[in-house]
């Protein structure tokens, strides 16, 4: 397959990029965080979109060194930005399944926080609710990794088949509600209760609360009501460049 012979050259040919989407306080609408989304742009078959490449990064295996490469240019990146006097903020890094039932996976965070001196508390993991299925398993990588000092979110909140109360039994820090929710709550009454009814059990939870894909003024008005004041979403930021990001960085320092 064209795609698969591309992308086991692609870390060596240096075809992956990193952007940033700003994670904003809704309340100032300042950068409090951002995450980092890998983009490929292949000299032959031109950008390849992660929702087509990452599948078969992970049918393939290849998902291991393309999800270490992200690690460490993410940590990189935002040590980057630190040394340089900017604003600090947590980078947050999407770990696929097989990178989260692998157990070297702990030690190569660890050796990554390492190499790059970036305070392991500007680095928040990302991993999905499906991921967490095995309790046992779970539990064991969870504490390892906060006993690494960095913070664990959980993505696209909702889409799954696990429960607040049972989330509630894990070492996890932030709950991401996903888009597929915020999206039209001002017109779809069910969407704006579902996405309330998370924010108040997370709050009781002590979890921090994102919003997902807030892209009207609307569902940024219903969430501030709602009582979540953290958001991400093309209506405050679109991913960006490294540049870019630092640039707004600069000025929100
Ligand atoms: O960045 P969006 O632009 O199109 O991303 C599409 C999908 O790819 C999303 O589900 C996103 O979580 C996933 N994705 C983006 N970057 C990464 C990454 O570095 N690692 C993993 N595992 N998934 C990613
Ligand atoms: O699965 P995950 O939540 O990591 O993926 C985030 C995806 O959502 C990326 O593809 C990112 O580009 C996309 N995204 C971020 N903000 C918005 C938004 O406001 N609207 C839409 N449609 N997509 C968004
Ligand atoms: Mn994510
Ligand atoms: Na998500």
């Amino acid at each position: 397959m064209e795609i698969e012979r591309r992308l086991r050259k692609a870390i060596d040919r240096e075809e992956f990029y990193l952007n940033y989407q700003p994670v904003f306080n809704g309340i100032d609408r300042t950068i409090k965080g951002v995450e980092c989304l890998i983009r490929w742009q292949s000299p032959e078959l031109g950008r390849v979109s992660p929702a087509e490449f990452i599948p078969i990064a992970e049918e393939t295996g290849m998902i291991h060194a393309i999800g270490e490469w992200v690690m460490l240019e993410a940590c990189r990146a935002n040590k980057r930005w630190q040394d340089d006097g900017l604003m600090k903020i947590p980078v947050a890094v999407n770990l696929s399944t097989q990178q989260f039932n692998d157990g070297k996976i702990i030690e190569r965070i660890e050796n990554i926080l390492k190499e790059t001196g970036l305070d392991p508390k500007y680095l928040v993991v990302e991993i999905t609710e499906s991921m967490t299925m095995n309790k046992h398993h779970a539990l064991m990588m969870l504490k390892n990794l906060k006993r690494l000092g960095v913070s664990i979110a959980i993505d696209d909140f909702g889409t799954g088949y696990s429960s607040l109360s049972y989330l509630s039994e894990l070492p996890i820090d932030k709950l991401k509600v996903d888009q597929s929710f915020v999206k039209k709550m001002d017109t779809h009454g069910v969407n704006a209760s579902i996405v309330h009814t998370i924010i108040t059990m997370a709050e009781n939870l002590k979890l921090e609360v994102i919003a997902e894909g807030v892209e009207t003024e609307a569902e940024f008005g219903l969430l501030l009501r709602y009582g979540c004041n953290t958001m991400q979403g093309y209506l405050l930021g679109r991913p960006m460049e490294a540049a870019q990001i630092a640039e707004q960085l600069k000025l929100s320092k």
